[in-house]
Formats: structure tokens, C-alpha cells, sequence
């Protein structure tokens, strides 16, 4: 098949989904077009029967413009994609403006060929954005258009039906997941160049929006510290690093806080990671989480939206309700010093994400292109 993927390219769960899931489809022999502004961070190199497709945005700052319309340069480039390479379908990951773009893109080819939609939502295109005033019609709208939906876990399709209604719309759900060859306890980096040989390690992956809470983060870690020796690392970066920056040093946890900021592979520090925190206020799957499992690192997490589906409380990880930071610390505290708990929840956290392998995933995506290729 001709495969059209449009995502957002930067930091972010939904681009790695997208960029892993086209980096298989080609290994598996299809042919695979990004159509996005700038190449997807996890499309590295040459990859064969991969190609990325600039999406221009340098008439960006034509005087006339206060708001640059990127979601017509967006269908543009889609459609004039699609008519070079004759794609199939056009895979768009999160739906806000991607399936509005992909939706006028198959409305321009309509005179010339039928080509499929298919939109994948993600978390906040559903939970936050999509439910906006100002966004609420066209997201609905650009879901009922699109021939095929598909959600990350079932609280997002559940979630998609309630805030939508989406009379007309049948959602398939197809989880995230994990490269097992990239993420696995055998990339650790090693620990002793990490932290003091009687430190535990603490490992947070996220963009740093409001919804991961990461202040959290910092808090538990300030209590467990207090009750044994530990460090703390924070992958990532986005509008909240300066708070929690300033959150370390108010708690005087500084010291053993350390801020690396965006790094393109996390595996290595996963792998070394004792526990990985994740206390979100929503977290529609939690792919981090699932990097985590892979690497053999359980997780301590919220126990809210799509968590439920991946993690079972005290089997791979522990899950404690949105912001109660002292049970979190509490239970972390006892999971670190109790190390046969803690190697069988390691274990527990390797089976369970080897339910997530792309081996087991990205065919499911496969079939699902069928169906909706044979409506
Ligand atoms: O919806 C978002 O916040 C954006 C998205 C991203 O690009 O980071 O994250 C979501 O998609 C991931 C991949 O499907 C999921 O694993 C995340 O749980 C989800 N984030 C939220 O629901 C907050």
C-alpha cells in the first residue's frame, strides 16, 4: 500500500506513534510519505521506502497574515502528494487540524480518485482541545468525515463518543507500542555514570504541559527522599520547566534533581531507572509509561483515563489517585525498599509490555487499512 502520514513532528506521543508506526509499515513493505512541516524527531536517516514531504511555511510571515493558515498549506501538500504518488490513504495522527486538512485534500482528489481517511486520535485532541468552544464543530465534523477513526485505548473511544456523540462514526481501538529491539533492559546506560552507587533513580519523560503534572513529580520525589538516598531525572522540556525548576529549589531538592532536557532516545536512562513517574492529570495511554515497562522499569502513576488499561495496580506498577502525592511517595517508598517486590513487578512490567510489541500492533493498523479500503 501508499501510505500518506501526516503528524505533529516534534516532542510528543502522537509523532512517535506516527513515525514508529510508518518506519514498520515500510520494514513490512509498504510505502510510506510524511507530510508534515519538518521531519518527525524519531525519522532519523535512511529508511527505505520511507520519504518525508516538506510542508512549505516560509510565506508564513506575509504581511497580510496575522494567523498563518499552515492547514491549507497542509491539504495542499497532501493533495499534490497524493496525486505524485498515487498514495492509497492518508493516515493523520491527531485530529485537530490533521483530519480537517486531510478531509479537504480528499474533497480536491475527489474528481480525480478516491482516496481513504483515516485519523488516529491521540489524548488531547479529544480530551482538551477538540472539546474548546472554538473547536468543538470542526473537530466533530472532521471525526464523521473521516472513513476510518481510531483511538489509542478504550477510554479515549468511549471519552470521543461522550464529548461527540459521533452519531456516525465507528471508533476501532489500536493501542500504542513499543520497538522491543530499541527498549529493553539491555541498552541501560550504566549506573555508576548516573548516580552514587546507593542512590535509586527516579526517571519522568514529558513535554512539560500543565496535563503531565510534573510538579508532582518533583514533590513526591522531594518526600521518598527524604527516606532514602535517590536522584531524580526529568527527560523533556516544554511550558512548565521553569515552575518546576523553581518547585526543586523551593522543596531544596535541587541538588539531586537533574533537567536533561530533549534527548532523542530516553531507553538508555529507562532501562537504568528504578521507577519511572507518571502523575498526569490525563493520560489518554501513556506511551512513556509503556518505554518504561519495555525497559523493564515499573511505573508509579495516576490511576485516571487510558492508565487503567495498561497498568495494573501493584502487578507492573502502583496507581494512586490524580495529585495525592503523599500515598504516591508512601508507596514508592515501600516498593524501593522491598527489592523481591520490586524485581517481580519488573518482570511483570517486561510481559506486560511485550503485549505492546509492534510486532503484536502495527498489524492490527494493517488489517484495519483492509476494512476500510474494501468500504
Ligand atoms: O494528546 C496529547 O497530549 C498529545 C499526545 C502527544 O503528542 O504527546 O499525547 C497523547 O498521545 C500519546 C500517543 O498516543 C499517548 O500515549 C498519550 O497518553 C497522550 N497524552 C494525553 O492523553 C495527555
Amino acid at each position: 500500500m501508499k501510505i500518506g502520514i501526516t503528524c505533529y513532528p516534534t516532542y510528543g506521543g502522537s509523532g512517535a506513534v506516527a513515525t514508529e508506526l510508518g518506519l514498520d509499515l515500510a520494514r513490512r513493505g509498504h510505502e510510506v510519505h510524511f507530510i508534515t512541516y519538518q521531519s518527525p524527531f524519531r525519522l532519523r536517516g535512511y529508511a527505505k521506502r520511507v520519504f518525508f514531504h516538506e510542508v512549505d511555511t516560509t510565506i508564513s510571515r506575509y504581511p497580510l497574515f496575522d494567523h498563518y493558515p499552515y492547514e491549507l498549506a497542509l491539504a495542499s501538500r497532501q493533495y499534490e502528494v497524493a496525486m505524485q504518488e498515487r498514495l492509497d490513504l492518508l493516515h493523520v495522527h491527531y485530529a485537530i487540524p490533521h483530519a480537517t486538512a486531510a478531509y479537504l485534500a480528499r474533497e480536491m482528489l475527489r474528481q480525480t480518485y478516491p482516496i481513504k481517511v483515516i485519523t488516529t486520535l491521540h489524548g488531547t485532541d479529544i480530551t482538551l482541545v477538540g472539546q474548546e468552544a472554538s473547536f468543538y464543530a470542526i473537530s466533530r465534523f472532521s471525526i464523521e468525515q473521516s472513513d476510518g477513526v481510531t483511538a489509542v485505548s478504550k477510554f479515549l473511544r468511549d471519552e470521543t463518543y461522550r464529548a461527540f456523540g459521533c452519531v456516525q462514526c465507528e471508533l476501532a481501538v489500536i493501542p500504542n507500542f513499543v520497538n522491543l529491539a530499541d527498549y529493553r533492559p539491555g541498552v541501560a546506560t550504566a549506573r555508576d555514570s548516573l548516580v552514587p552507587p546507593d542512590h535509586k533513580l527516579l526517571v519522568h519523560v514529558s513535554n512539560f504541559r500543565e496535563v503531565k503534572r510534573v510538579k508532582d513529580v518533583v514533590r513526591i520525589f522531594a518526600r521518598l527522599r527524604r527516606a532514602m538516598p535517590a536522584t531524580l531525572m526529568l527527560v523533556g522540556d516544554g511550558p512548565e520547566r521553569v515552575d518546576v525548576e523553581q518547585e526543586a529549589r523551593d522543596l531544596g531538592a535541587a541538588d539531586d534533581v537533574h533537567f536533561l532536557g530533549r534527548i532523542d532516545s530516553a531507553a538508555p536512562l529507562l532501562a537504568a531507572a528504578d521507577l519511572f513517574v507518571l502523575p498526569s492529570q490525563s493520560e489518554s495511554f501513556g506511551l512513556a509509561a509503556l518505554e518504561a515497562m519495555a525497559c523493564g522499569t515499573p511505573v508509579l502513576a495516576t490511576r485516571v483515563a487510558g492508565l487503567p488499561e495498561l497498568i495494573t495496580d501493584d502487578v507492573e506498577g502502583l496507581l494512586e489517585p490524580v495529585g495525592s502525592v503523599e500515598a504516591m511517595a508512601r508507596r514508592a517508598i515501600d516498593l524501593l525498599r522491598d527489592p523481591v517486590r520490586h524485581a517481580r513487578m519488573r518482570e511483570a512490567a517486561l510481559a506486560r509490555a511485550a503485549q505492546f510489541s509492534t510486532d503484536v500492533v502495527v498489524p492490527q493498523y494493517e488489517a484495519y487499512y483492509d476494512r476500510v479500503m474494501a468500504r
